[in-house]
């Protein structure tokens, strides 16, 4: 356990919201859908440099970026197909915690190799942020940066364990957040190491 410091308001942190074996039916399940999905890399907009992660969506939109800018469109940008459905367990999740009356639209799944990162971001491409951002951890642990909503104010750490749901919602939908590093090997859940990040968002407004 980690001594929780003062989170924002809106923020909600739920260790262990899943037991280890919903973690494997669940990464049983994401399996399936990124064969029919294939994790991509994505690049910068303008510049073209590569993600250090790779990623797929679920749901009706997805979120891509490319060369072009940011978005969310319907279909994977490689195979050209619509992105397969969010799993069950998904929307539940998303009902339970989410605080909100409409549905998901798009759940994007992150792929972490242990050298991977994110800078610090907002979420801001959705159309609305009236709904928040829920987040599943599975794997490897991650170093997370949580900060206020404005650029270059104070930012705690947080360790995010397989199992972990972050919330993003309220006065906190927009808080600016990123990925430290990755604790490699700290996970036996994917075969072959690392980390997933799943995030659930709605993009139009409801
Ligand atoms: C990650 N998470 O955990 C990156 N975004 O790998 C996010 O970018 C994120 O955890 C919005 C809300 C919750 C998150
Ligand atoms: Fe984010």
């Amino acid at each position: 356990m980690q001594l929780t410091g003062n989170f924002p308001k809106g923020f909600k942190y739920l260790p262990g919201y899943f037991s280890h074996e919903e973690q494997r039916e669940l990464v049983e399940t994401l399996r399936y859908l990124v064969k029919e999905s294939p994790l991509f890399t994505p690049v910068m907009p303008r510049t073209g440099k590569p993600f250090s992660v790779r990623m797929t969506n679920l749901g009706e939109l997805g979120w891509v970026s490319d060369r072009n800018g940011y978005r969310y469109q319907s279909e994977h940008p490689e195979t050209g197909q619509a992105w397969p459905t969010i799993p069950e367990v998904l929307n539940d999740l998303w009902s339970r915690v989410g605080e909100c009356e409409a549905v998901p639209e798009t759940c994007l799944v992150n792929y972490y190799a242990s050298t991977a990162k994110m800078g610090l971001h907002q979420d801001r491409d959705e159309k609305t942020f009236e709904a928040p951002v829920v987040s599943v951890s599975l794997g490897d642990t991650a170093v997370f940066r949580l900060g206020g909503v404005k650029r270059g104010g104070p930012t705690q750490s947080l360790k995010l364990n397989s199992g972990d749901v972050v919330v993003l919602g309220r006065e906190a939908r927009l808080c600016y957040h990123g990925i430290d590093r990755i604790l490699g090997g700290s996970s036996s859940l994917l075969k072959d190491g690392g980390r997933l990040n799943l995030t659930l968002r709605r993009v139009s407004a409801f």
